[in-house]
C-alpha cells in the first residue's frame, strides 16, 4: 500500500504530481505544514524532520520531494520514460535539473521567501535576504529559460520527472509574484494542462497550509 503525505505545498504537490501520472493507487493523507499536523507523534515518528511531503510504501519511508519522485518513477514507471534509466547520460543530466532546481530555485531562494516574508513573524524579517533571494532567483531562473527554449522538457525529448519539479517550483514563484519569462510562462501552461496535474492538484490544494 502506498501512501503519501503532505498538501498544500508546492513540495507535496510533486509527489502527487507523480503518482498521478503513474496512475497509482494510493492513500493521500492531506496534512498541512504550519498546522501542527506535522508535529503529532505519529507523525514525528514518520519523519522526525516534520516535514511533508512523506511516501510510504509498505515498509519504506520516504522523505525529499525529488526522492520521492524519482523513486515512484524507478519503482512504478520503468517504461514511461517519466524518470530515465539508471547510469544513462539522460539519468545524469535529469539529477543535474533536480539538484539545480532543489538548491537553487528552491532551498537558497523561494524558501528564503517563505521564511523571512510569509513567516517573518517565527524567521524574522530580513528585507536585504529577500532582496538578494529574489535577485538570485532570477539570475540562475535564466538557465532553466535557455534549456527549455527549443523543447519544452529538461531533459531529452519527454516530459520527465525534473519537469514537475521545475513546473511546481514555478508556480511558486508565480504565486510570489516573481516575475518569469513568456517562454517559461508558456512551458508552465503546458505541462499544467496535463490532467495528471490538474487531477493531483484538486487533490494537494484542497487544503491550506497554516501560517
Ligand atoms: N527539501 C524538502 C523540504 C520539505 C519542506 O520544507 N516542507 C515544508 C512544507 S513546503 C514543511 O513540511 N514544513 C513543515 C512545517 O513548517 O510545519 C522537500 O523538498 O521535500
Amino acid at each position: 500500500m502506498i501512501t503519501i503525505w503532505g498538501g498544500a505545498s508546492s513540495r507535496s504537490m510533486r509527489a502527487h504530481w507523480m503518482a498521478h501520472e503513474l496512475g497509482l493507487d494510493y492513500v493521500p493523507k492531506l496534512i498541512g505544514s504550519r498546522t501542527g499536523e506535522t508535529q503529532t507523534q505519529a507523525f514525528r515518528q514518520l519523519n522526525p524532520k516534520e516535514k511533508i511531503p512523506v511516501l510510504e510504501d509498505n515498509t519504506l519511508v520516504l522523505t525529499e520531494s525529488a526522492a520521492i519522485v524519482t523513486y515512484l518513477g524507478d519503482t512504478y514507471g520503468k517504461d514511461t520514460g517519466l524518470v530515465p534509466q539508471p547510469y544513462s547520460q539522460l539519468r545524469a543530466l535529469y539529477n543535474q535539473w533536480n539538484s539545480f532546481v532543489q538548491m537553487e530555485l528552491d532551498a537558497h531562494t523561494l524558501y528564503v521567501l517563505r521564511k523571512h516574508r510569509d513567516l517573518s513573524h517565527l524567521y524574522g524579517e530580513a528585507p536585504a535576504a529577500v532582496d538578494a533571494a529574489i535577485a538570485g532567483f532570477q539570475k540562475q531562473i535564466t538557465v532553466a529559460d535557455a534549456a527549455i527554449s527549443n523543447t519544452p522538457f529538461l531533459v531529452g525529448d519527454q516530459f520527465t520527472g525534473a519537469d514537475i519539479m521545475l513546473v511546481t517550483t514555478l508556480k511558486w514563484a508565480m504565486a510570489y509574484e516573481v516575475s518569469l519569462t513568456p517562454g517559461l510562462q508558456a512551458y508552465s501552461a503546458l505541462h499544467t494542462a496535463r490532467p495528471a496535474y490538474r487531477q493531483a492538484g484538486r487533490l494537494n490544494f484542497s487544503i491550506s497550509a497554516g501560517a
